[in-house]
């Protein structure tokens, strides 16, 4: 990105925007508009150069952001999965009115300065739905993007729901109309991110940070899934890493608009295993939570993301043992020390 590029970011103070601003901002030096419902972490306000607090929902939080041009937009603010479904209708309005409100505002942006706007958006392992445990054991472990999106929760269905919404305002928008907007749409299918500096909330993969952060500071933890429960995972250096290669990759490239991403697929006892290996004292049990179970149950055990290679290099850096003994743990270690 040339320095005169300038980036909005939502969701700035969620996990993958502390780690995107700081790449930003270290890296490459890009101007970053940042907003969020929260207020910004102290640490990062002096790499934005802009700041605005609020919600996306709001339309005077949007009509404040389309003030400044930019040329990129991180959308990374969202309901996770399993917030969204104690409150679905908030879920909706969060993560599809919101990404629609964004959507427009790219729009016109693109129109009034005359050139493309890039909209990445990071979507996610629940658009799939799964219907049983017997079908997830035979065809949940190459999942390839236009199978099974069939999600099983009020989140899935809104990141399936924005992965449509971006590629009618990428290709179809005001197409009645002579072409006045160009939206260069990319979404990445996210799996559970795991991070050494923050942990989520209210997501449903949240066990796999959980445990690690439980264990680094000594605290028991009860692991709301059975032990075989399979997910496919990712730290968060390789999905900032895969943010930004979307980003930089040649349009002429991308041979589709959603691609999935991932890096292993653990099984929660073996994230308990690898845990212990680093913190032998930590004391972590299961206590399975029939309804996230039913969640878990419902995603992939892992996912085919051979077209977001061939199209755009993607490879991730760490495997399950290198997260662990060369990024999660010594980062977790210095945290709590
Ligand atoms: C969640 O658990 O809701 C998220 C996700 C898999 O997108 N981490």
């Amino acid at each position: 990105m040339p320095k005169d590029e300038t980036v909005l970011i939502t969701g700035a103070n969620g996990e993958i925007g502390h780690g995107l601003i700081e790449h930003l901002h270290t890296g490459r030096r890009a101007r970053i508009i940042a907003t969020d419902i929260q207020p910004l972490d102290s640490d990062l306000k002096p790499m934005c150069q802009t700041f605005l607090q609020g919600d996306i929902t709001d339309p005077d939080l949007i009509g404040q952001l389309g003030q400044s041009p930019f040329t990129t937009i991180f959308h990374l603010a969202s309901i996770l999965s399993t917030k969204g479904e104690r409150d679905p209708e908030l879920a909706h309005h969060v993560n599809v009115d919101g990404t629609l409100h964004l959507l427009q505002l790219a729009a016109e942006q693109s129109r009034r300065e005359g050139r493309p706007v890039r909209f990445i958006y990071p979507s996610s392992i629940a658009v799939y739905g799964l219907p049983d445990l017997e079908t997830k054991a035979r065809h949940g472990r190459v999942v390839r993007e236009g199978e099974w999106c069939s999600p099983a929760t009020m989140y899935g269905v809104n990141k399936l729901t924005c992965e449509h919404l971006g590629r009618y305002y990428a290709l179809h928008y005001r197409s009645l109309e002579p072409a006045t907007t160009r939206i260069d749409f990319r979404a990445l299918r996210f799996p559970g991110l795991i991070s050494a500096l923050t942990v989520p909330t209210g997501g449903t993969s949240d066990y796999g940070p959980e445990m690690l952060h439980h264990a680094a500071q000594g605290k028991p933890y009860a692991c709301f899934v059975r032990p075989d429960s399979q997910l496919p995972f990712m730290v968060m250096p390789d999905a900032i890493k895969a943010l930004l290669l979307l980003e930089a990759a040649p349009r002429e490239n991308l041979h589709q608009l959603v691609y999935n991403v991932t890096s292993y697929s653990p099984t929660a006892a073996e994230i308990l295993q690898m845990i212990l290996r680093s913190f032998p004292s930590a004391q972590l049990t299961f206590a399975p939570d029939e309804r996230r179970q039913a969640i878990v149950d419902s995603w992939p055990a892992d996912i085919d993301d051979s077209a977001a290679r061939r199209d755009w290099l993607w490879k991730a850096e760490y495997d399950f043992r290198r997260s662990f003994e060369e990024y999660l743990t010594p980062s977790v270690h210095q945290r709590y020390a």
